[in-house]
């Protein structure tokens, strides 16, 4: 089904939902507080946008993501190639895992000597907030607004951590790619993946959307503040204007012991040209496309 180019949809009620926490896992991001929303009904795609899908908006409209146009991306150095790693001196002083890799785009995840040719199925990652906004737009949607896409998370479960409740591993099971093991100088891949996965391997939560955490963090239309109002809210749309834009939902390297981000109050911030080798999008809609 992720062959279609607009995707399958889920239609989301229109409801209030408690949005954020009181228990931040971590408070400096904004988790908190918990505060009233409500999110009128909108169509979310229920998975992440995969390769074969930008490859179409690609293939049809000639556009040149920004990763291509900077001629490098970020890329996380446990997934690159000894090879690439040799010809690279600078790094990210606060988090070294990342290199600047040159010719890392969301063709050559890694760096030019990757590809996605096994990967169609997984989803698109070096991508930048403008460049999921413009394949949004393409297939006539938009990238959800954060609290659309966290209402979305929570899947009508009321105060839980996670989109299926509040066990990481119920029954021993994953429900989500995460990281187990040591980050960042060891992946178990207890959950079957080191990297991406193919969207929708892992269970839907109650409104059949797949990935919510996990595998890709996902872009959302939200400017970045981490103070929130607790009036009451209704559609909001995050601060007018900010540097950063939101993402959510954590990706296949979050771990507890550095990015407790694979739950549905976290959240996490880059700016709208930044792309990584974690980092894809999912599409909402008013109507059905
Ligand atoms: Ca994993
Ligand atoms: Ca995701």
């Amino acid at each position: 089904m992720w062959r279609t180019v607009g995707g399958e949809e889920s239609r989301l009620p229109s409801r209030e939902f408690l949005m954020g926490t009181d228990k931040p896992g971590i408070a400096a991001d904004g988790e908190g507080p918990q505060r009233p929303v409500h999110v009128d009904s909108f169509h979310m795609d229920i998975h992440e946008v995969t390769n074969q899908q930008f490859q179409s908006f690609v293939r049809a409209t000639g556009y040149i993501t920004e990763a291509e146009k900077f001629g490098d991306s970020f890329v996380f150095e446990g997934i690159v190639s000894e090879d690439v790693k040799s010809q690279i001196s600078q790094a990210v002083a606060a988090a070294p895992w990342w290199l600047p890799v040159k010719g890392a785009n969301w063709k050559h995840p890694e760096g030019p000597d990757s590809n996605i040719t096994d990967r169609m199925d997984h989803p698109v990652i070096q991508v930048s907030w403008n460049d999921a906004s413009a394949y949004c737009s393409w297939v006539n949607k938009r990238l959800p607004t954060e609290a659309e896409w966290e209402f979305a998370c929570r899947g009508s479960l009321k105060d839980r951590l996670y989109p299926w409740g509040n066990k990481l591993n119920p029954k021993g099971q994953h429900y989500a790619n995460l990281w187990q093991g040591e980050f960042p100088a060891h992946n178990s891949a207890e959950d079957g993946y080191t990297k991406t996965s193919p969207v929708m391997s892992f269970p839907g939560n109650a409104f059949g959307l797949y990935d919510m955490v996990g595998n890709a963090w996902e872009w959302t239309s939200d400017w970045w503040s981490v103070h929130h109002t607790t009036d009451h809210q209704h559609n909001p749309t995050g601060p007018p204007s900010g540097t950063d834009k939101v993402k959510k939902g954590g990706s296949y390297m979050c771990h507890k012991s550095y990015c407790y981000r694979y739950r549905c109050a976290a959240r996490s911030q880059n700016t709208p040209d930044s792309s990584a080798s974690n980092l894809g999008f999912r599409c909402a809609a008013e109507q059905k496309r």
